[in-house]
């Protein structure tokens, strides 16, 4: 069974920022306990397939005594060797039709766009959730495509058709503007993985959300009253 899929604040755990497993697990446990909602493993090009499987398996086990679902990158084998809760891949992996073969229909499948024409594209009857990015530059990303703003997430968000995270660059300094795009959620790396007080990190930005809303709330209300 899928569990719900709350994209709001989605922790991608990086092994190089967070230095090993163990600091991996300990970012999650601290981001879990303010905030986050999803937590995705993205595991380096370096690592060798038992490094990857260990840390997913180590990273599942602690997530399940929370309920926070586990999507794995790229690696559909790790993803279902652990009963990882999902995967996401990008415009250079597995094509989704196949990996939605291979991961089965009770598993969350998402896919990276970073542009209108990926987006449009996107086979609705195949993924569950899109992330659209590298909203603003990242040095995360060694292979990222150039930023593409507020102004086109904006647009972006307003022709999805299904659940959307943006990603890329996003902090506690411009979380609240990219929430108040309409997307669903906010999928961060250095935000919260390597900073000196991850727990702090993640307060900070889960908060952000919640003004993000208010703020996309009020103006919906506003255009509302505007129109009467
Ligand atoms: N995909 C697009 S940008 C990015 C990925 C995986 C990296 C995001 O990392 P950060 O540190 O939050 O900019």
């Amino acid at each position: 069974m899928k569990k719900i899929l709350d994209l709001s604040l989605y922790l991608i755990l990086d092994p190089i920022r967070c230095h090993d497993i163990t600091g991996m697990l300990a970012t999650t446990r601290l981001a879990i306990d303010n905030g986050v909602t999803l937590v995705q493993l993205r595991a380096g090009h370096e690592w060798k397939k038992r490094q990857c499987y260990e840390a997913a398996a180590a990273i599942k086990q602690l997530l399940l005594t929370y309920s926070i679902p586990l999507i794995i990158n790229d690696h559909v084998d790790i993803a279902l060797a652990v009963d990882a809760d999902g995967l996401h891949i990008g415009q250079c992996d597995l094509p989704p039709k196949i990996a939605r073969r291979l991961l089965g229909k009770h598993k969350w499948l998402g896919l990276s766009v970073s542009n209108q024409q990926q987006l449009m594209d996107v086979p609705l009857n195949i993924i569950d959730y899109v992330g659209i990015g590298p909203i603003f530059p990242t040095h995360s990303k060694a292979d990222a495509d150039p930023a593409c703003g507020l102004i086109m997430l904006r647009q972006l968000v307003t022709l999805k058709q299904c659940p959307a995270v943006a990603i890329g660059g996003i902090n506690s300094t411009n979380a609240v503007d990219v929430i108040s795009t309409g997307v669903d959620g906010i999928a961060v790396i250095s935000a919260i993985c390597g900073t000196p007080d991850p727990a702090k990190a993640t307060r900070q930005l889960s908060q952000q959300i919640h003004l993000g809303r208010q703020y996309l709330d009020q103006s919906h209300l506003s255009n509302k009253e505007k129109g009467r």
